[in-house]
């Protein structure tokens, strides 16, 4: 067993999920911080951020409407703030990172290769839609190509991490994605320690059985060694298998809304808060501890949040 501890991310709303999947999924402002508050409060660690229009839920990248939650985020818990910079399925890369340039966060999610990301089975399933633009949204990502080419993650790397010190949530679908990031380990662009977030269940990406788990692992070990903080985070039904198995395997854990919609099996989750719960439950249940903001914030070499533009 490992002695190190846990560290929970939780990632709030994404821009996966649509706002007629679930009534407790947050999209206004006020609703973001409020879930993002109360999951830090219930033990994450990390809050892992994208932002959503007001009005009708889509993902947006307007760096005015995350104005709207970072500065209640910040002022109410301890919590490392994690933007994305994958954003929303139809953004441009400049898009993608108008906030994170614009706020400087401690960290942010980098996607580690192209794939494709496909979500469109989610629009055939029976649901009154509220919104106009769900279905087509969802539906369009049988030709979405998720782009991140090893030049968009060398500006990535550049842009927020050179200038102002930002840290990444390396984001690794697949095998390969674990070679791109040696790729620039090798040229020194970043800097140990990583946090590697092995991403399961993706239809595009790496699927989610033990096999998949296991050799991610292996090659984060043999490729990585000591200077990787290893993460696991899976879609749908197997967030909580894999997040335990994970735990019990000496790694860090991603749950939240962003990532599965559920509590169990057909069972919505009423909150961020109630799956970051249950994890830790899950975790002390195994005799480990959860890592505080500051622990984090240690293992990862941050730059503290003193020096976010908030
Ligand atoms: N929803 C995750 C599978 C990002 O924000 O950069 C992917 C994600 C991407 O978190
Ligand atoms: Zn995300």
């Amino acid at each position: 067993m490992c002695a190190q501890k846990v560290i929970i991310s939780c990632a709030i709303t994404g821009a996966i999920h649509t706002p007629s999947m679930s009534p407790y999924l947050p999209v206004t402002p006020d609703g973001i911080a409020r879930s993002a508050i109360d999951a830090a409060e219930a033990g994450a660690a990390i809050l892992h951020l994208h932002a959503r229009d007001p009005a009708t839920g889509r993902p947006t990248s307007e760096p005015t409407v995350y104005a709207q939650f970072l500065p209640q985020i910040h002022a109410a818990t301890d919590a490392v703030i994690n933007l994305t910079t994958g954003g929303g399925l139809t953004m441009t890369i400049d898009q993608r990172l108008a906030a994170p340039m614009h706020f400087r966060p401690e960290m942010c999610s980098l996607n580690m290769g192209s794939m494709n990301f496909a979500i469109f089975p989610l629009a055939e399933r029976p649901t009154e839609w509220k919104h106009d633009w769900e279905q087509p949204y969802l539906r369009g990502t049988k030709d979405f190509i998720f782009r991140n080419t090893f030049g968009d993650i060398e500006g990535i790397i550049e842009r927020l991490g050179k200038d102002h010190g930002t840290r990444f949530e390396h984001e690794c679908y697949d095998l390969s994605h674990l070679y791109n990031l040696a790729h620039f380990v090798d040229r020194k662009l970043i800097e140990p320690p990583f946090l590697i977030q092995t991403i399961f269940g993706i239809l595009g990406g790496i699927g989610a059985d033990w096999e998949a788990l296991a050799i991610m692992k292996s090659t984060i070990d043999r490729l990585f060694g000591t200077a990787a903080e290893w993460s696991v985070l899976a879609a749908g039904r197997s967030q909580m298998p894999f997040a335990t198995e994970a735990a019990m395997r000496g790694g860090h854990v991603r749950v939240g809304l962003e990532d599965s919609l559920y509590i169990a099996r057909g069972r919505l989750a009423s909150s961020n808060a109630e799956q970051v719960h249950k994890i830790r439950s899950v975790v002390e249940a195994l005799g480990l501890e959860i890592a505080t903001p500051a622990e984090a914030r240690a293992l990862l070499a941050l730059k503290g949040r003193e020096l976010i533009n908030l």
